[in-house]
């Protein structure tokens, strides 16, 4: 597929691409200090590519969008999270804009940073603070090459038109925090689901009842207790009986 990187992108948005780095967001990471507000780094190819929690993001040369944005300190606002969720719907529309329909139509979000299509992995978002309270927000969409139980979006997509999408995605969503939880909420695949939330503290087993306006899920066990949950891994189970 004929990728075009050097291209003109969404206004307010500097990008740049390259073959290969460790970790995109590890380099935006070092560079806060020199590179703008809006930054975004893109690769081919990721040698340290980084998950949550020190696992590792895996993706052949040439195959899937990694790329990360940096949101300078000054325009983070009250909650670092709420980029996490607006770059994941960002993703979502981007995946739906690129992707054939019946693609796009299987689209949704997991608590608390991946995206799904139909019950399988498609992203992962992961978001860094340095020092000085800017973030980066790092993101892989499988688009040719999904590792066993993953999913792709198929080799059809372009991965720079899914990067332009994802940057112009961004600046539609909804600019109040109140709108932008109700889209959030309106796409979060996780509510309703019987899941199990392993955290620091012990496994949570329960329903996903609903979402704060800050992030956190509110799973209600079957003790008929409510947990409200900030950070975790997040499994979607199946109803007994299904
Ligand atoms: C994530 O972590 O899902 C966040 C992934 C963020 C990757 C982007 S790429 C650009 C930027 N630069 C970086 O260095 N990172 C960001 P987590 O929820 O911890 O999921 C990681 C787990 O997903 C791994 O332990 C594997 O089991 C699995 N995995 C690895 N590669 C995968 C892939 N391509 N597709 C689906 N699952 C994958």
């Amino acid at each position: 597929m004929n990728e075009s990187w050097d291209r003109d992108w969404p206004a307010g948005w500097t990008v740049e691409h390259v073959a290969e780095t460790g970790s995109t967001n590890a380099d935006l990471l070092e560079d806060v200090t020199r590179r703008p507000h809006r930054s975004v780094l893109a690769t081919d190819h990721q040698t340290a590519g980084r998950g949550r929690l020190e696992r590792k993001w895996d993706a052949p040369p040439g195959s899937n969008l990694l790329v990360s944005l940096l949101f300078r300190a000054d325009a983070v606002g009250a909650d670092p999270g709420e980029l996490v969720r607006r770059v994941s719907l960002a993703a979502l529309d981007a995946g739906r804009a690129v992707a054939p329909a019946a693609v796009g139509d299987r689209l949704r979000l997991k608590w608390p940073n991946d995206l799904l299509l139909g019950d399988d992995k498609l992203a992962g978002v992961l978001a860094q603070r340095d020092g000085t309270g800017s973030v980066v927000v790092g993101i892989g969409i499988n688009v040719g090459w999904a590792p066993p139980g993953a999913a792709r979006l198929g080799d059809g997509v372009d991965r720079a038109d899914l990067l332009a999408e994802l940057l112009s995605s961004y600046d539609r969503l909804p600019a109040t925090t109140d709108q932008l939880h109700a889209r959030y909420r309106a796409e979060l695949g996780t509510l309703g689901q019987r899941v199990r939330i392993i955290g620091t503290s012990g496994d949570i087993v329960g329903r996903a009842v609903d979402v704060e306006p800050d992030g956190r899920l509110i799973v209600l066990d079957d003790c008929a207790m409510t947990h409200r949950v900030d950070v975790g891994d997040v499994t979607h189970l199946r109803p007994a009986g299904e």
